[in-house]
């Protein structure tokens, strides 16, 4: 152990403690803008240098470590006033328009300089401007750059990819699309990490809510909602509502207010998917479509635009199967449409998703018959929900918990789980053993999915359905999944079924979901979808009465003619 002194307090930490985690110890939290553990500690920002008695220059907090009887002051005057000094040369590059920004209220730099006492600038605002295509779902405003480079390092070494990289030099050094490319000329993903680990809003998603207000407002439109999985384990963050307060029912509720006509989860798809997915694997693992192994799950557009432009050649192995997103569109055009007479160009569908990839596979055409538009007119992130339930002046703690609409009503904890890493691959095992042995297993019979290796985010198992040995792959985080695909590409590894998430963690780990800085909240959300899934009233997607009325009525079956044209697609066009 180490002995020092931090403002005057004693303590002991073990050696190798930095300075910054041992004022937190202490119950001082040193100000950090561009600081992320194990991630970004390059000590770019200088926001967290403290004193050290005996020493003349200041030093950062996050990558220096204590040494035996150093003696730090935190908040002393030098410390102040360079602390002051370095957040005013920020601010003169940064466009300062917090009324008008998406992080106002949540932005560590609007908090360091408000805590520092920041009222006046005595420098004159100069930023570079960098034009940006405002359509494309991800945006980048170069005049709120603060040059912390986590999104560059968030991308290498998380994602995998190299989105971003430093341009330009001295004051104009700035950061942009890698090779000065456009960034839909290169491979973003649209996880959108690196929005959700931005300090400040020089990264956001594009702003669709205006589209749905209008939608709202327009009375030939029947505005029909959905609501992802995971978005329920987190929407309550940003509106200071508990996870027990913050349910699924209170999210309808709000979507009515707003003026949402109907509302629907997208656990109900997700169950339905599994039908569709469970059975196609079931098809190419019992054909021994070899080459076609392992079958990857493709409900993540994230990564589909990934293995597109990185994997081109492994596309023929994704399963065909649309995302519950998708499936749920298609249906609340076609299906639902009929069951309220109303015809399908009438029917806006609007999901609220944990995504920013999401906005991306929006596009995807819908075809019925002939081509009918799109399964989804527009998709919301977590965060533009809660600014719209806050643009609608609604009080979170007035909001009732209301269930969704009929028809498309019922849901599973099989589906619920989709919004965590492991949940697809739980979920459609335990419809798989049901459907090759016509019996039930325990719910909790595969739970071993759920727990990817720390180091690696891969979850590894053999688990036996029948007569037959399946064996399953999860991961989540691109980087980890580029290592995965290199190990299946040599031959290192054999799997027959791969489910694969691009953020880590899974959907609830998303780059739509509610930003606290420097926290990592996947896996608590994760806990609260387990949660509701082992209290669910059913907890196998075969189980589900709704989606087996949708076939009943009106699909047939899984794999049927009108199920292909409406919830799969050709992944390699
Ligand atoms: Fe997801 Fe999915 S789990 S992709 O993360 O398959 O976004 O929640 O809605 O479509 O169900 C997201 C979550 C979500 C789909 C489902
Ligand atoms: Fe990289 Fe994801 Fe950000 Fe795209 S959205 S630049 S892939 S971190």
């Amino acid at each position: 152990m180490v002995n020092i002194t931090i403002d005057n307090q004693k303590i002991s930490v073990p050696s190798g403690t930095t300075i910054m985690e041992a004022a937190a110890k202490l119950g001082t939290p040193i100000p950090k803008l561009c600081y992320l553990k194990d991630i970004n500690e390059i000590a770019a920002c200088r926001v967290c240098v403290v004193e050290i008695e005996g020493k003349d220059r200041l030093v950062t907090s996050c990558n220096n470590v204590v040494t035996e009887g150093m003696v730090i002051y935190t908040n002393s005057p030098k410390v102040r006033i360079a602390r002051r000094q370095t957040v005013q040369l920020i601010l003169s590059q940064h466009d300062c328009k917090c009324a008008t920004c998406v992080r106002s209220g949540n932005c560590t730099l609007q908090q360091v300089a408000n805590d520092l006492n920041l009222i006046d600038l005595p420098f004159k605002e100069r930023f570079e401007d960098t034009p940006w295509d405002k359509t494309f779902p991800l945006i980048r405003d170069s005049r709120k750059c603060i040059k912390c480079m986590r999104c560059i390092q968030i991308c290498d070494k998380i994602q995998g990819l190299n989105i971003w990289d430093v341009t330009s030099t001295g004051s104009r050094t700035t950061i942009n699309v890698n090779g000065n490319k456009k960034i839909n000329e290169v491979s973003c993903s649209l996880c959108g990490q690196c929005i959700t680990h931005c300090p400040v809003g020089a990264l956001r998603e594009r702003d669709d809510t205006e589209d749905v207000w209008s939608a709202i407002a327009d009375k030939k439109k029947v505005v029909v909602a959905q609501v992802a999985p995971a978005v329920r384990a987190a929407w309550g963050e940003a509106l200071g509502l508990s996870r027990e307060e913050a349910t699924i029912g209170k999210i309808m509720d709000a979507l009515k207010k707003i003026g949402v006509d109907y509302v629907f989860d997208t656990s109900f798809s997700a169950d339905l998917t599994i039908m569709e997915e469970g059975n196609e694997f079931l098809q190419r693992f019992s054909k021994g479509e070899l080459k076609l192994r392992p079958m990857f799950t493709s409900c993540c557009p994230g990564w589909i635009r990934f293995i597109k432009s990185q994997y081109p050649h492994l596309v023929p192995q994704l399963s065909t199967a649309k995302s519950p997103q998708q499936m749920f569109g298609a249906v609340m055009k076609t299906y639902f449409a009929q069951s309220i007479g109303v015809a399908p160009e009438d029917i806006y569908t609007v999901s609220v998703m944990p995504c920013v990839a999401k906005k991306g596979e929006r596009n995807m055409e819908l075809f019925y018959g002939e081509y009918a538009g799109h399964d989804i007119d527009t998709v919301l992130t977590t965060r533009e929900l809660t600014r719209m339930i806050r643009a609608a002046h609604i009080d979170p703690k007035s909001l009732k918990d209301r269930e969704c609409d009929p028809l498309m009503k019922e849901w599973s904890g099989a589906g619920v789980i989709f919004g965590a890493t492991g949940g697809v691959m739980e979920a459609a095992l335990r419809s798989a053993h049901y459907l090759v042995t016509g019996r039930n297993p325990d719910p909790d019979a595969f739970k071993i999915v759920r727990s990817p290796s720390f180091e690696t985010g891969v979850v590894e198992a053999e688990v036996q359905i029948g007569d037959a040995t399946i064996r399953a792959a999860v991961v989540s985080g691109l980087g980890n999944v580029r290592k995965l695909l290199e190990a299946i590409e040599h031959g290192e590894v054999h799997y027959d079924f791969v489910e694969v998430m691009a953020c880590p963690g899974g959907c609830v780990g998303g780059g739509g979901q509610p930003i606290h800085d420097g926290e990592e909240l996947a896996h608590t959300r994760g806990a609260n979808l387990y949660f509701l899934d082992k209290n669910a009233k059913i907890r196998f997607s075969h189980e589900n009465q709704d989606v087996m009325k949708l076939y009943n009525d009106f699909l047939e079956k899984p794999l049927s003619h009108k199920s292909h044209m409406l919830l799969h697609t050709d992944h390699t066009k």
